[in-house]
């Protein structure tokens, strides 16, 4: 079967009910493919009020949880709380945004699954590291630190956003998506399993507009996107639909 292509919308630390609540009236209002899962990354006082507003047909995700379900840890939210909301995703923090070693992040997601959320995981490289040709390196290592806390494939979207793109106006062109894609596939394929590598929805994070999700979107390995800034704008609908 082919994979299902997946955008995940990453509102970050923006909005408010009054702007959020416009974007959720386009949203509902827009027309949207239907073989697209669509999900929204909330900031956590907003999940509540974006999963009532929210179509149902487009799913809800926290942006990130901590790594056991209890016990003196100011600030940190569970994500079994985040569970009885009816969420579907978490994202587990970007080891580059938010700080984190790549062991937190592995027992983020291996909580997350745990606990019965889906997770979308992230990996991607620094500027220097691409160009002192170390790209495959670091997102391998990455992958791994992802692959050993996860038993469930199914309930996990890869998303590969090269850390010199997020945020920058500067996206990845659809060649240099596509072959670290690939390079991931084939990873999976030698070091978890052929089923796995055929049926792991791996997107691309990093600045994508509606005007650059076309052909990023086309690319056979590119199986949807995490979007930051544009996923704030009605722009996110021209992305969601980037592949008909
Ligand atoms: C990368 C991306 C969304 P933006 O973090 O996850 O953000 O689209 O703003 O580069």
């Amino acid at each position: 079967a082919p994979r299902k292509f997946f955008v995940g919308g990453n509102w970050k630390m923006n909005g408010d009910k009054k702007s959020l609540g416009e974007l959720i009236q386009t949203l509902n209002a827009a027309k949207v493919n239907a073989d697209t899962e669509v999900v929204c990354g909330a900031p956590f006082i907003y999940l509540e009020f974006a999963r009532k507003q929210l179509d149902s047909k487009f799913g809800v995700a926290a942006q990130n949880c901590y790594k056991v379900s209890k016990g003196a840890f100011t600030g940190e939210i569970r994500p079994v709380l985040l569970h009885c909301f009816g969420l579907s995703l978490g994202i587990p923090n970007d080891p580059h945004e938010a700080g984190g070693s790549p062991q937190l992040i592995g027992q983020k997601v291996s909580h997350a699954l745990s606990e019965g959320l889906g997770v979308v995981a992230c990996i991607g490289e620094k500027l220097d590291e691409r160009e002192a040709g170390i790209t495959e390196k670091v997102v391998f290592e990455q992958t791994k630190v992802i692959a050993d806390n996860v038993k469930d494939w199914s309930k996990v979207v890869l998303a590969y956003e090269p850390v010199w793109a997020i945020g920058t106006g500067k996206t990845a062109t659809p060649q240099q998506a596509q072959e670290v894609h690939e390079k991931l596939r084939k990873w999976l394929k030698e070091n978890v399993s052929e089923t796995v590598a055929d049926s792991v929805r791996i997107i691309y994070g990093g600045s994508v507009t509606g005007a650059s999700c076309k052909e990023l979107g086309s690319q056979q390995d590119v199986d949807g996107f995490l979007v930051g800034g544009a996923s704030l704008k009605p722009e996110f609908v021209t992305i969601i639909n980037a592949r008909q």
